[in-house]
């Protein structure tokens, strides 16, 4: 079977019928409330304003609940943060009735999960899948947003949830003749939900970020043969996932108070955060045991819990890259291959770190190559395999794990216009600019779950805190009887200017990654931005909090 890799493959496997048909002509259908996307961000909002008592409609383009864990159905899918901190916290009974059954829930149990979610709580009557919005434009006469589906259906709601994911956007590589590979092509976020055998298959797959490596540690078991395209090596670490047990699920189930607090209190929304001592603060032989630990621990403990300075201080830094570098070197037999796994361009933890099941282990494997892109780049895709400036490498499958169009690239897909008209892409040219990363000037009552800017990390911890936000926002202007907001476009600046200054503290800054904003597959994207909040949770539930007792200081209202 042969896929094109276009984009049109992408759109194509889930744009059907929609549910609801409605002539083009006719009156748009009024809510008071319009969502877009079914994940954490949409079903979190649609829960919180429902109980609001405003009228919803969920606009979701898959076939079902789940966003990213709908789409990124490759094989060996799994949470990276554990299960039970990634789930949703807004009821207790739910926390407890869900046993998860891995500490990193691979995503068929996530999918049932999010199912399972929005039935206990009656919330598929109000959404509509396979619908994808392809317009919303502020309608200042109506004070109501204009919405477009892709059948051309039209609605109007006074609220605008763009619940579009911060990775959600699929981004295919650059590569000359990539229309061309006559073989089997995926994308790693739109995998087919039919089964995909690698069995006597020569595999290829291209990236090695967090898609990338749980793909590879996959394919590698039964291909013929696969070939590994790196570009950028990453440091990566092990995920120590096994089966929550027994008496684990009755401590799990027992703690929800706790793991709650600690979510909500930690830098990221992990179970994780940082040692609060500086790594010189300890001797050689205690740095080295607690390095250890953390790495042979479950989970993102050595990046997110560790030493304070580690993701600042530059000799910090070298010491646990130097540490990691080891790991490799012990784990891949090849020297030649191990040099070649070890990042030489960035330190350990300033571009998202992906964790791992005996991924650098594949590279023992006689079925296995590893093919450095920045010694050897592609030069082209022709229909039997890849052609690098080295070699030729005959495939039968091209896997692209080439991750996404981060943070703005999913509302770019939408055409949004607010006030006047002014097209949120022309306002984003030079990149985001929010007030709390939720809402933009000019952009009337139109709200984004973990949008640029917010406090990201485990994202749907941040959906989930900036659905209770909005709902204090409406609950306000119910009380007040208001219908318009809008953030000062001072207080969007004095935001955006301290996501900057605090991004420009840390190394994560000095290096290109979705971190920063660069996508090398789009044209004007290669230098860096600030696209996400990084001065931890708590700083920004602390801001975010001081609004709702202050009553919005910082928006415009009617
Ligand atoms: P990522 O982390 O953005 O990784 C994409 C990978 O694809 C990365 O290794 C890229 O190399 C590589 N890539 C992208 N374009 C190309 C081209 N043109 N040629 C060769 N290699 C390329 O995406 P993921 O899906 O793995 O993960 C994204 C996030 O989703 C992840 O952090 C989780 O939080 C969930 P590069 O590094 O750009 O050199």
């Amino acid at each position: 079977m042969t896929t094109s890799t276009g984009d049109e493959t992408i759109d194509m496997i889930e744009t059907q019928t929609t549910t609801i048909k409605q002539q083009q002509s006719s009156a748009p259908i009024e809510y008071d409330a319009i969502i877009i996307g079914a994940g954490a961000g949409g079903i979190s909002a649609l829960l919180h304003l429902r109980d609001l008592g405003l009228r919803c409609r969920l606009f979701e383009s898959g076939g079902g609940p789940g966003g990213a864990w709908y789409w990124n159905r490759y094989p060996g899918a799994r949470f990276d943060s554990e299960s039970y901190s990634y789930g949703f916290f807004f009821s207790k009974e739910l926390f407890q009735e869900w046993k998860w059954s891995e500490h990193f829930a691979g995503q068929p149990e996530t999918e049932r999960y999010f199912n399972y979610v929005i039935d206990r709580f009656d919330l598929r009557r109000d959404m509509q899948f396979k619908s994808r919005v392809d317009k919303a434009h502020f309608n200042d006469e109506k004070n109501a947003w204009d919405v477009t589906l892709a059948d051309g259906t039209r609605y109007r709601g006074r609220w605008l949830v763009a619940a579009v994911g911060p990775l959600t956007k699929p981004q295919l590589p650059k590569i000359d003749g990539i229309e061309s590979f006559a073989g089997e092509a995926y994308h790693t976020a739109r995998w087919p939900k039919h089964p995909v055998s690698f069995e006597g298959k020569r595999v290829g797959v291209i990236g090695t970020g967090a898609s990338g490596v749980q793909t590879i540690q996959e394919v590698a078991k039964s291909a013929a043969h696969l070939t590994v395209f790196q570009r950028t090596a990453n440091y990566m670490a092990p995920l120590g996932n096994g089966p929550v047990t027994d008496e684990e699920q009755e401590q799990i189930q027992a703690s929800f108070e706790e793991l709650k607090r600690k979510v909500n209190s930690s830098y990221a929304w992990f179970l994780h955060t940082p040692d609060q001592r500086s790594i010189f603060d300890v001797s050689d032989e205690e740095r080295e045991r607690f390095f250890e630990e953390k790495y042979n621990a479950r989970g993102m403990g050595i990046w997110q819990g560790n030493f304070r300075d580690i993701l600042t201080d530059r000799r910090a830094n070298d010491l646990i890259s130097d540490f990691i570098r080891r790991k490799i070197r012990e784990r891949v037999k090849d020297p030649e291959t191990a040099e070649k796994l070890i990042p030489k361009d960035h330190g350990f933890g300033t571009r998202r770190v992906p964790h791992e099941t005996n991924y650098y282990e594949v590279y023992n494997q006689p079925n296995v190559t590893l093919v450095d892109l920045k010694a050897t780049p592609i030069t082209r895709i022709v229909p039997q395999g890849v052609q690098t400036s080295e070699s030729f490498h005959e495939l039968d499958m091209l896997i692209y794990a080439t991750g996404f169009d981060a943070i703005t690239g999913a509302f770019e897909a939408i055409d949004i216009r607010g006030l006047g008209g002014q097209k949120l892409d022309d306002k984003w040219i030079d990149g985001p600019s929010t007030y709390l990363g939720v809402m933009t000037a000019g952009f009337p009552n139109f709200y984004m779950p973990a949008g640029p800017l917010s406090a990201q990390g485990n994202i749907p911890r941040t959906c989930e805190y900036n659905a209770w936000w909005l709902a204090e926002l409406i609950r306000y202007m119910q009380a007040e009887g208001l219908t318009y907001v809008e953030p000062k476009p001072e207080a969007e600046e004095e935001w955006t200017e301290h996501a900057r200054q605090v991004q420009s503290t840390l190394l994560t800054s000095e290096v290109d990654s979705w971190f920063t904003g660069v996508n090398r597959n789009r044209e004007g994207r290669t230098s860096r931005r600030v696209v996400q909040y990084r001065g931890g949770a708590f700083i920004y539930r602390e801001k975010c909090e001081a609004a709702v007792r202050n009553g919005f200081p910082e928006f415009i209202k009617k």
